[in-house]
């Protein structure tokens, strides 16, 4: 397993379209665990395969705090549907975006169908905040950023953030 870098705005790589999964075999699944490895040292509670460059469709989930046991989910070629009419209000963050957060309103049920770590199908409805993340993870497989619903000022100045801070970053790493 490995830890990857995650990619940050404005990469371009962000705005690709994943494409599906042929089949889960075992150089799917190291991927899926370099992903959760990488999402862990982020100290996200989500990724979608395209945040570390492969434009695959591939999330993986682990929603439990650190005072709880793992709970991790891992989704191939997944499907929403069923939205719920009822929209909720959440303020979401992204690794591919740090340090920004802001409101995001989305549907607070929805079902997923995906197949699993050993290629089985499931269906299940999500809600509450395994709703909100799932939603934000299928919004990578297409190309799509939190930030893309806010409007473009607020957009623009978070990328100018991420990149300022990135620049500082990269001078720290050389001092
Ligand atoms: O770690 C993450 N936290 C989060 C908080 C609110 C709404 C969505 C998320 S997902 C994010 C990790 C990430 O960027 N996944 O794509
Ligand atoms: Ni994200």
């Amino acid at each position: 397993m490995a830890i990857r870098d995650v990619l940050t705005v404005p990469d371009p790589r962000l705005k690709q379209v994943s494409k599906p999964v042929d089949k889960v075999d075992d150089a799917l699944r190291a991927l899926m665990d370099d992903m959760l490895e990488s999402m862990y040292a982020a100290d996200g509670i989500g990724l979608a395969a395209i945040q570390i460059g492969e434009p695959v469709r591939v999330i993986v989930i682990d929603l439990a705090r650190e005072d709880e046991e793992p709970n991790v989910k891992y989704f191939v070629n997944p499907v929403l549907s069923e939205p719920s009419e009822q929209l909720e209000p959440y303020e979401e963050g992204c690794l591919s975006v740090p340090t920004v957060y802001d409101e995001i309103e989305r549907p607070d049920r929805v079902r997923v169908t995906y197949l699993d770590y050993n290629g089985k199908e499931v269906s299940e409805i999500a809600e509450g905040m395994y709703a909100v993340c799932i939603q934000h993870e299928m919004d990578h497989l297409e190309g799509v950023l939190f930030i893309d619903y806010l409007s473009r000022l607020k957009r623009n100045r978070a990328v100018q953030k991420v990149k300022k801070l990135e620049k500082e970053k990269e001078r720290d790493d050389a001092a």
